[in-house]
């Protein structure tokens, strides 16, 4: 696993005062550090796809910095723009090459990083794996606005919006094919791999709303939560000051 990547902040004028953004804008962009790569992220609570992309960094070894940038703030916003041509995080920035899209970081650093398992090595597996990623990528939308990403709270009781049961049936269906298929204890075996990555922000969302889950998925959230990565991300979260609360998308 690479080392506790260096911390950056990323913002314009109006970083002194940001109003309600999630990762504030603390300073002017300090020196570049000796990381080999950077990766922008927004808020550590909100941003499951900048979980994604760290996640998927740190399973490739790969040494970077973290450039936290404020997507609420409009010069912040300008300063993505440079970073990211798709105002999106996360973007990954590694030896000249921009790669925003989560999707596109975790194929990109399985080409840099062939020995780190970001795919498995079976083709029918490593063709499975694509395929849950890009339903990640690509869908679940209800279960992502209904149950948003905070990582900071916890709602016992909460009532899931009827169509978000459909999306996590789907999800509860997909993992226990892969228990079933490549024995666990991750998604496709031993390692965690890009689809882990790809859906360690449905686990902490499970947590966070107290979705009924049946034992194979509760195993696997448990697994996810052990990770080194994920209980080092979800302390930074726990640390962040600003909360959002009229969150009610995924951020
Ligand atoms: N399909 C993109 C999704 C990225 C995305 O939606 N990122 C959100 C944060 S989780 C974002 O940057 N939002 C900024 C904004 O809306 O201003 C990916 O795979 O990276």
């Amino acid at each position: 696993m690479a080392t506790a990547p260096k911390k950056r902040t990323q913002g314009g004028p109006s970083a002194a005062k940001p109003k309600r953004s999630a990762a504030p804008v603390r300073s002017a962009p300090k020196a570049r550090a000796t990381a080999e790569a950077s990766i922008t992220l927004s808020s550590k609570n909100y941003s499951a796809w900048s979980l994604r992309g760290w996640l998927i960094a740190k399973l490739a070894g790969l040494d970077f910095d973290e450039v936290m940038v404020s997507p609420d703030d409009a010069n912040a916003r300008k300063e993505i723009l440079l970073l990211s041509p798709s105002i999106l995080v996360p973007c990954l920035t590694h030896g000249g090459i921009k790669v925003w899209d989560t999707l596109a970081i975790g194929e990109y650093l399985n080409e840099v990083k062939p020995d780190a398992g970001l795919l498995p090595t079976d083709i029918a597996a490593r063709a499975h794996c694509r395929a849950i990623c890009g339903e990640m990528h690509s869908g679940f939308s209800s279960l992502r606005s209904a149950l948003p990403m905070n990582l900071k709270g916890d709602f016992p009781g909460y009532k899931v919006w009827a169509r978000a049961e459909g999306d996590i049936e789907r999800i509860a269906a997909i993992w226990h094919e892969c228990a079933t298929k490549y024995g666990g204890p991750f998604l496709f075996g031993k390692k965690p791999c890009i689809a882990d990555a790809m859906y360690a922000p449905v686990v902490t969302r499970f947590l966070t709303y107290h979705v009924a889950i049946d034992r194979v998925c509760s195993a696997y959230c448990k697994q996810i939560m052990a990770m080194p990565e994920m209980k080092e991300w979800i302390a930074a979260a726990k640390l962040e000051q600003e909360d959002i609360e009229e969150l009610n998308m995924e951020f």
